[in-house]
């Protein structure tokens, strides 16, 4: 015996009754994504910033100028979209390569 949800009571006459079944949705969740920044500052020079999102985000080198030019007026820029994992990783490369070159280039990442 199926209860429709609308007509269930109070007082749960199916609590012991193995021939209700409640459906469920099918969780497809698909996994939160991250967005990775790149922020200005007044000394890491332009050519560093290009060769940085040519290495670590496959930019074309037009690509590349683009997206660091966005970055040197407005501010920062979003330079890609990844899993948790993959966002992690990018930041930690960028910032280890910053740092071994001594610039004082920034990377973060949000949730989108
Ligand atoms: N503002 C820097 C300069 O004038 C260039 C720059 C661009 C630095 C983008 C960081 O994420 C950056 N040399």
């Amino acid at each position: 015996m199926i209860k429709h949800p609308i007509h269930m009571t109070g007082h749960d006459e199916d609590a012991d009754d193995p021939s209700v079944v409640v459906a469920t949705k099918p969780k497809t969740k698909r996994p939160p994504l991250y967005k990775v920044l790149l922020l200005n500052d007044d000394y890491t020079p332009m050519e560093f910033v290009v060769a940085v999102l040519e290495r670590f985000f496959g930019m074309s080198h037009a690509q590349a100028f683009e997206i660091m030019l966005t970055v040197h007026k407005k501010g920062v820029a979003v330079v890609g979209v990844f899993s948790h994992e993959i966002a992690e990783t990018k930041v930690a490369q960028v910032m280890d390569f910053a740092r071994r070159h001594q610039h004082p280039l920034q990377c973060t990442m949000e949730k989108e």
